[in-house]
């Protein structure tokens, strides 16, 4: 058996997904999509602030097209706190205009092959800049007023192509390509890894940020010609979106 990476849980997450059913929307008399209005932005800025946990991180974002409207992304430190927030929703005038056409499930990972000091629990070994790199990875901010693109994805394992039986170094050697790829794009996208494995349909979810949209198809885009993607990589639907202020939400609903 090829030796599993040692990894290291942080937060879990939850992006849900919303459409707007716009006919009833419309329909609806003034002061019901009012009162909507109303808890939908309670509900998204108290959990924004983290009102309902100790730490986490929240933010609600448009989406282009046809799959969504909404997504809503909660980090939370345990999957209680994630029910709590989905069923929350539920209960709010809003989320009676709303339906849920998808959703996904993970937690935030980091791996031993990002730092063997790190896992072998050598406290004076490891660097303060891989302290906080990781720290930043397993409790990841939501960067403000930008671009987002969600997707789940799977490392294959075919019979001619399978993560799962390279070795932990053939993997790792991967990975640090991958990295020099990634770390090119330093200051444009932040990407948040997860793990869905044992939550969800696919091996990881991805949430990318970005300032320019041209920059999170470019680094999607350069990652397909590396060995860990172009060999190994295996991809579920996309969204796309950007992240609006809770108080913007009439403006979205009543554009
Ligand atoms: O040695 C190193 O520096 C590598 C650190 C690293 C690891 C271990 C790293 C760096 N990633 C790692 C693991 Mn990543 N990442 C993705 C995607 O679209 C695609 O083709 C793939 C989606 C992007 C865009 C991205 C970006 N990465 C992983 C894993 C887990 C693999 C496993 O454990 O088996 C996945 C699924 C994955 C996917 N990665 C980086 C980036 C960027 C921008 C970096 C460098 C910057 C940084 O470390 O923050």
């Amino acid at each position: 058996m090829a030796k599993p990476p040692r990894t290291e849980e942080g937060w879990y997450v939850l992006h849900d997904f919303r459409t707007v059913d716009w006919d009833a929307w419309r329909d609806a008399p003034a002061r019901e999509r009012e009162l909507a209005i109303e808890e939908g932005v309670a509900y998204l800025e108290e959990h924004e602030r983290v009102a309902d946990a100790e730490e986490g991180a929240s933010a609600v974002f448009s989406v282009l097209g046809h799959k969504a409207d909404l997504m809503v992304v909660h980090f939370r430190p345990t999957l209680d706190a994630l029910s709590a927030a989905e069923r929350r929703f539920e209960s709010t005038a809003l989320a009676q205009f709303t339906d849920q056409p998808t959703s996904y499930v993970s937690v935030t990972e980091v791996s031993d092959y990002v730092s063997d000091s790190y896992f072998d629990g050598d406290e004076d070994e490891v660097d303060e800049g891989i302290r906080r790199y990781i720290e930043g990875k397993l409790k990841p901010e939501i960067p403000d007023d930008e671009y987002v693109s969600f997707y789940p994805m799977n490392r294959k394992r075919e019979a001619e192509q399978n993560w799962y039986s390279l070795s932990y170094e053939e993997r790792s050697d991967l990975l640090s390509g991958h990295g020099e790829i990634g770390r090119e794009y330093a200051g444009k996208i932040k990407q948040v890894i997860a793990s869905s494995v044992g939550f969800d349909d696919y091996e990881w979810g991805v949430t990318l940020f970005g300032g320019d949209p041209a920059d999170i198809k470019d680094i999607v885009y350069e990652m397909r010609f590396d060995e860990a993607s172009a060999e190994y990589g295996e991809f579920g639907p996309f969204y796309v979106g950007r992240r609006f202020p809770p108080t913007d939400l009439g403006a979205y609903l009543d554009g």
